[in-house]
């Protein structure tokens, strides 16, 4: 095969051709090419089919309905069995710091070289018509195409995962996934199946406190931090190995909704997160991530008081300190959904020299199962060749045929070691990928390591190290999942599962669901160990005061003040927020100065949950009409409900009287531009109390 890829082969084909049916016709639009069959032949009539006569049957020998009809009934391939649903983003990445002294990766070692990246974020439950927003792990998946290969990271938005031994990871979409007698719920880890695994698979407690968090249920895709999980291996020229965790951490900082908001969301826009990233792009306001590790060696590891190889655990920041050395932009769209966020093919066991694997039971497992969905989601041996997938360095072998075929090598040589062909491609000893060599011993069987068997020390310390509201938040999340639980032992269980996290925890949740006794605590030869706080893994701690990137909504009517809004609309601006418009009427509002403002958003498809903050800016006729809108009366009372800053005149302020909102100091008076901006930046968390029993 030659070195050409098939992704420039497939280019150089279409440049052969005779043009697209030869000719360009003029039409009302302008010229386009003659629409043609997949044989090239131009089509000249593509509304009606083949008649006996105008009112009898259709022929069968119209060749050119049944090719389209064909091609239409085989448009769908099986969609990913988990992360179905996702969102695919073209950019780059770039070191900024050099790790050349602990791998050969060229990725790691060459600073201020952009190397092409193609990133995909998913929900894992949910099929791919379901909504953006579920409380569910997002997936994080990077295909970086090095100039020495593909490297794929395939991580996710929380850095541990629910099991510690690939074998049970069937069992585990099962359970979560809709239940198979009834297909439903639909992307919702809230009923009985899941959560009776849960309950029988205790290590999977440290995860699900992450998965209760508001990490499962971020305020946008650009937001989320990224993790690669398990630890791999860093391997230098030398052949000396560092243990190495990866990180992505976002330039917009750590963002979550609230629960309640997420539900709205669902409903208002199931396309939410989808949305956002291509607005975001298409703005020009390019997502952003810092490319971190830690690293730690063989004997450091020894020193932990967990395995770093059990996946269901991570490594304190405050012990292991991140190191930034890169960054990655998303900063095109691409262009067709199905071509490339579809096809794409991740797979954790695509690696470049110089990474290499650990021992993670997980892990192991992840690198058989990738290529082989690939092989019935695609359908082929060759779907590396897809343009999204193909490397974009040579790449060759005496790999042969098979469906779908794209390559077309050249010669007589399709083997190795073969002496008929100079340009025949041979193996590299020095450039090419060695494994780590590592020394094993022990007795072979299916045991599990002891130094697996702590399964609450970290689910305790992740909760201790929350903020009040986010571990209101997760007893709330336990609340909610178990109240969709209809089997009462599984309930029972898995509050006997929270003692062993945190007492005050299991209580809290113990009397959300209205036990009457707290469970027995679950049986376990390992309880928690107290661990330091690390306040790294809070999201509140975490997040940025700012507007940038996010989206201010002002609802305005008839009559509404201009230059109010005006001002508004530059404050948040120049705060790097965007503005959106919203009006009873999509054709806009009449304001005072006579001037019509066209909405971005029509009032009764446009609530609330849309914006970090809102404005209301109306007349007193502009109040009084709205304040019998159910939609403008739940705008504002679930912006309140939500915790988010809100901008009035008198007019607003009316509307609020209507909605029953007792104002606080978020809620600001529009004319003070300044102070509302300030408030925008964060949610009013003192709030919360006030509008919501949480467990
Ligand atoms: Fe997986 C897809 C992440 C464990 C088997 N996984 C998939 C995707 C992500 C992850 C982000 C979507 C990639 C894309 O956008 O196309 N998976 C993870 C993480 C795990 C993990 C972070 C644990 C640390 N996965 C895991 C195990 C197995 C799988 C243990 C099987 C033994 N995962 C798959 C899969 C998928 C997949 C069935 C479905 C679609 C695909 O691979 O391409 O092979």
């Amino acid at each position: 095969m030659s070195k050409k890829t098939a992704a420039s082969r497939v280019a150089a084909n279409e440049s052969d051709t005779f043009g697209q049916g030869g000719e360009r016709h003029q039409a009302a639009g302008g010229s386009h090419p003659d629409l043609t069959t997949n044989q090239g032949l131009a089509v000249a009539e593509n509304q009606n089919s083949l008649r006996a006569q105008p009112r009898g049957p259709t022929l069968l020998e119209d060749f050119i309905l049944r090719e389209k009809i064909t091609h239409f009934d085989h448009e769908r391939i099986p969609e990913r069995i988990v992360h179905a649903r996702g969102t695919g983003v073209h950019g780059f990445f770039e070191l900024t710091q050099s790790l050349a002294k602990y791998t050969r990766a060229a990725i790691l070692g060459e600073v201020g070289v952009r190397t092409p990246v193609f990133t995909r974020f998913s929900t894992v439950a949910g099929g791919a018509g379901s909504v953006d927003t579920p409380r569910d792990v997002r997936g994080f998946a990077v295909k970086l195409y090095t100039k020495q290969g593909n490297w794929d990271l395939v991580g996710n938005n929380i850095p541990v995962f629910f099991i510690q031994d690939a074998i049970k990871f069937p069992d585990l979409v099962h359970a979560v996934k809709m239940e198979p007698d009834r297909g439903f719920p639909q992307a919702a880890s809230a009923h009985d199946t899941f959560w009776d695994f849960i309950s029988l698979t205790p290590e999977s407690l440290h995860m699900i406190m992450w998965a209760m968090s508001d990490r499962a249920i971020p305020r946008s895709l650009r937001m989320m931090e990224g993790f690669g999980i398990h630890s791999f291996r860093l391997v230098n020229e030398a052949g000396d190995s560092t243990f190495v965790k990866f990180h992505w951490r976002p330039k917009l900082g750590l963002q979550s909704t609230l629960w309640d908001e997420a539900v709205k969301i669902a409903g208002a826009d199931p396309d939410f997160h989808r949305r956002d990233m291509f607005e975001a792009i298409a703005a020009g306001s390019f997502p952003e991530w810092e490319f971190a590790v830690q690293l730690f060696t063989q004997e450091e590891a020894d020193r932990f008081p967990f395995d770093h190889l059990d996946p269901t655990k991570l490594i304190p920041e405050e012990q292991v300190p991140l190191q930034v050395v890169g960054r990655m932009v998303l900063d095109r769209w691409p262009d067709n959904f199905f071509a490339e966020t579809e096809q794409v093919a991740f797979c954790p066991s695509h690696i470049v020299p110089g990474i290499d694997f650990s021992n993670d039971p997980l892990l192991q497992g992840r690198l058989f199962s990738y290529l082989d969905t690939q092989l019935s989601r695609l359908g082929s041996p060759n779907f590396h060749q897809i343009p999204v997938n193909a490397p974009k360095c040579p790449f060759a072998n005496q790999q042969r045929d098979g469906h779908m075929q794209m390559a077309q090598p050249k010669g007589r040589v399709n083997y190795e070691p073969s002496s008929l062909m100079d340009d025949s491609p041979r193996e590299n000893p020095r450039a090419g990928f060695r494994s780590f060599a590592t020394a094993e011993s022990g007795e072979r069987g299916r045991v599990r390591a002891e130094t697996f068997a702590d399964h609450y020390s970290q689910a305790r310390q992740f909760f201790r190290s929350q903020t009040a509201p986010e571990q209101a938040h997760v007893a709330s999340a336990l609340v909610f999942e178990l109240s969709k639980v209809a089997t009462a032992h599984v309930r029972e269980a898995m509050v006997g599962h929270l003692r062993r996290v945190d007492e005050s925890l299991a209580k809290r949740v113990a009397d959300g669901l209205g036990l009457q006794a707290l469970p027995p605590a679950a049986e376990t030869s390992v309880p928690a160990q107290d661990r330091e706080p690390s306040p790294a893994l809070q999201i509140i701690g975490k997040m940025k005061a700012t507007l940038e990137g996010r989206c201010v909504g002002i609802l305005v009517n008839d009559g509404s003040d201009a230059a109010l809004i005006g001002a508004l609309r530059k404050a948040a601006l120049d705060a790097g927020a965007a503005v959106k418009i919203v009006a009873p009427k999509l054709g806009g509002a009449k304001l005072s100065d006579g001037a019509l403002q066209p909405a971005d958003g029509q009032l009764a498809g446009t609530p609330s949950v849309m914006f970090d903050a809102v404005a209301v800016v109306l007349s007193v006729a502009g109040a009084a009409a709205l304040a019998k809108e159910g939609a403008a009366v739940d705008f504002v009372r679930d912006a309140f409900g939500h915790l988010k800053a809100i901008a009035i005149d008198a007019g607003g302020q009316a509307l609020l009287q209507a909605a029953g909102v007792a104002p606080d100091t978020g809620v600001v008076a529009a004319h003070d531009t300044a102070t509302f901006i300030a408030a925008a930046k964060t949610r009013q968390w003192a709030r919360e109390p006030k509008v919501r029993t949480l467990a």
